[in-house]
């Protein structure tokens, strides 16, 4: 016996477990929690269920946030999210008076590295948001963080996803990565989740690399955030070459910054590392994705 899991994309539809933690309605810590007006609006964005984004009076929060990374990228983000980034300014609408309709860098993604994104009204669980992945699907909030907080969201939010995420999911072998994390997920025991979570999370979310021996960010969680970013590259804390084994059973912060960050040579090589993890995760059962139908073929 072992969990349900999607077989076909369509069935992503029952992949939508939201977790409430960071939920502006109910987190009292949360910047909307006060602001009845933004509760509001982030029930209509939910409701809406599509890709489009209405720019909003947050725009501004955008305009501060989007200024103050891009002016980090240069020497702080890998050459594949610097690559990719471009290209969103010229062709998807990145720049600091708009917010980018979802539509639009969807079909970017898919053009180079066949992700598409759908939407979703917060955070997921884990094993929903997993399993998405398996699909090329990346499961994509819409709305923006509280303007009174342009510079942190405790939940993800649509500058996190577009400045993080999706620049560098336009990167082939990054892609496969992550199709490779959400395969492996497929079927897998609550205690194989959570390991491939915190997996994800020091690789995807806040991992570092190496590129012509200078080190860079690569996760979304840095590329998102201005002080962590500084703060990973700043020499201070704990680096660790990157061994799936290691990094997934490393305990985490989602409150503060990262005590540790985890370097990879490279995503070739992140991926042959995680390619061996996967391999020795016990299923009586192993998944294909068939890229023709969008379907997993269970073997
Ligand atoms: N949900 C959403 N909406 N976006 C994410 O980036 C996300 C998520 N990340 N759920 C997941 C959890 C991640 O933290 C891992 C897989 O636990
Ligand atoms: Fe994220």
């Amino acid at each position: 016996k072992f969990h349900w899991f999607p077989k076909k994309i369509s069935e992503l539809d029952r992949c939508h477990h939201l977790v409430t933690k960071f939920d502006p309605d109910l987190d009292q810590d949360h910047p909307g929690f006060t602001d009845p007006i933004y509760r509001q609006r982030r029930k209509q964005i939910a409701d809406i269920k599509q890709l489009t984004l209405y720019i909003s009076v947050y725009v501004i929060a955008r305009r501060e946030v989007f200024s103050t990374l891009k002016s980090l990228y240069p020497t702080h983000a890998c050459s594949e999210h610097l690559e990719a980034f471009k290209l969103l300014e010229r062709h998807c609408g990145y720049n600091e008076n708009a917010i980018p309709q979802l539509e639009d860098v969807s079909r970017f993604l898919k053009e180079r590295s066949g992700f598409q994104l759908r939407p979703v009204a917060g955070l997921l669980s884990a094993r929903d948001f997993l399993a998405s992945l398996a699909f090329r699907v990346f499961q994509c909030t819409q709305y923006i963080r509280h303007a009174s907080s342009p510079m942190h969201s405790p939940e993800p939010d649509c500058v996190h996803e577009l400045l993080g995420h999706v620049p560098i999911l336009a990167d082939k072998t990054f892609a496969q990565f992550s199709q490779n994390i959400g395969l492996a997920s497929l079927g897998a025991t609550d205690e194989e989740i959570e390991k491939l979570s915190t997996l994800y999370w020091f690789t995807v979310e806040f991992g570092l690399c190496k590129q012509g021996g200078v080190l860079k960010a690569y996760g979304a969680g840095l590329l998102s955030s201005y002080g962590e970013l500084l703060h990973s590259l700043s020499g201070e804390p704990e680096l660790r070459e990157f061994e799936p084994e290691a990094a997934a059973v490393q305990p985490y912060q989602d409150q503060t910054f990262q005590p540790v960050y985890f370097v990879s040579e490279s995503f070739s090589d992140a991926k042959k590392k995680l390619r061996a993890y996967a391999a020795n995760i016990k299923r009586p059962f192993s998944v294909k994705f068939d890229p023709y139908t969008y379907s997993i073929d269970v073997l």
